[in-house]
């Protein structure tokens, strides 16, 4: 769907809503790099750590690498430098001048570029090849995104891109103290904050509504029961919102929040049992010494 189906059906919720991925446009994907190097955000430089370990075993002998959302050249680049890929097929909403670097910087890769949504368009995946066992890679913990039962879809999804020999690697952030993961999610300087307020200068560029971003305030928590950081946009009194392109008003309580964002924190057992409603069974899991997040193999059980 796209914003103006999403905000036409998440705003006019009793309890509102926004889908994360209308985060990303230019400034929101800056915002989002500036997180990544923040003192309170582990998940970035904690991954990639796991990643510089343990490349050549998580590569093995796979020939392709798919990788979804592909973004990051740093942590790609870790997986393609261990010399066995042969052919690299970023997945993304759009073309990024990353495919063309790549594709310069290791000459003897083939790197065939599919555009779409993960969410709907993996199906434009090419099939795998016999003889190139092939890797699917979700980094980031971007998995956390779903919520339960489109997470166990979207893990089915994927098992059906493996191919013959295929096996799937997964970035999955841990259950650990609550005062590591909600500083992560609302740090000191104000970047996740900026970052989240951002979809409401998407909303109003997008789709000529009047968002005042001073009426709205960041607010990111660990729900302890279903295990995930919530995002929310708190209004800080009541007003209403025009969205002109849908001749809409939303009203907003004092008070009211809308949600936009749920990022889950796994543990290897409800990781596992989410892997097993997919048909896929854990290959190799390798976490950092804090435990604070993971890599997932998986393969087609
Ligand atoms: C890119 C989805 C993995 O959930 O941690 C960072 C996004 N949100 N800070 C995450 C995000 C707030 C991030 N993912």
């Amino acid at each position: 769907m796209g914003l103006a189906d999403d905000v036409l059906d998440g705003l006019t919720r009793p309890f509102k809503e926004l889908p994360p991925k209308h985060l990303y446009d230019a400034r929101g994907s800056e915002l989002f790099e500036a997180i990544c190097s923040l003192p309170e955000y582990y998940p970035t430089r904690t991954e990639r750590a796991l990643l510089v370990e343990h490349a050549d075993t998580i590569v093995g002998d796979a020939a392709e690498l798919v990788e979804l959302g592909a973004g990051s050249a740093a942590k790609t680049r870790v997986l393609l430098d261990t010399g066995r890929v042969r052919r690299f097929v970023p997945f993304d909403v759009s073309p990024t001048a990353l495919d063309e670097t790549l594709a310069a910087e290791y000459p003897q890769l083939d790197v065939l570029p599919v555009t779409g949504d993960f969410e709907a368009d993996l199906d434009r995946i090419p099939g795998g090849r016999a003889g190139f066992p092939r890797l699917v890679a979700f980094l980031g913990g971007t998995i956390g995104n779903f919520l339960p039962g489109t997470r166990r879809g979207f893990l089915r999804g994927l098992a059906g891109t493996l191919g013959p020999d295929g096996r799937l690697l997964l970035g999955a952030g841990l259950i650990t103290d609550v005062d590591v993961m909600e500083p992560a999610y609302d740090d000191a300087a104000g970047v996740t904050a900026a970052f989240n307020l951002n979809v409401l200068s998407v909303v109003n560029a997008e789709l000529g509504a009047d968002f005042d971003l001073s009426l709205f305030e960041h607010v990111a928590f660990f729900d302890p029961v279903n295990e995930w950081i919530e995002m929310r946009l708190r209004a800080r009194r009541a007003h209403t919102v025009r969205v002109a392109a849908l001749d809409l008003d939303v009203p907003f309580e004092r008070g009211e929040e809308l949600r936009t964002e749920i990022s889950t924190k796994f543990t290897r057992e409800r990781l596992e049992a989410d892997f097993a409603s997919a048909g896929l069974v854990l290959d190799a899991w390798y976490e950092d010494a804090d435990a604070r997040f993971a890599l997932a193999v998986a393969r087609v059980g």
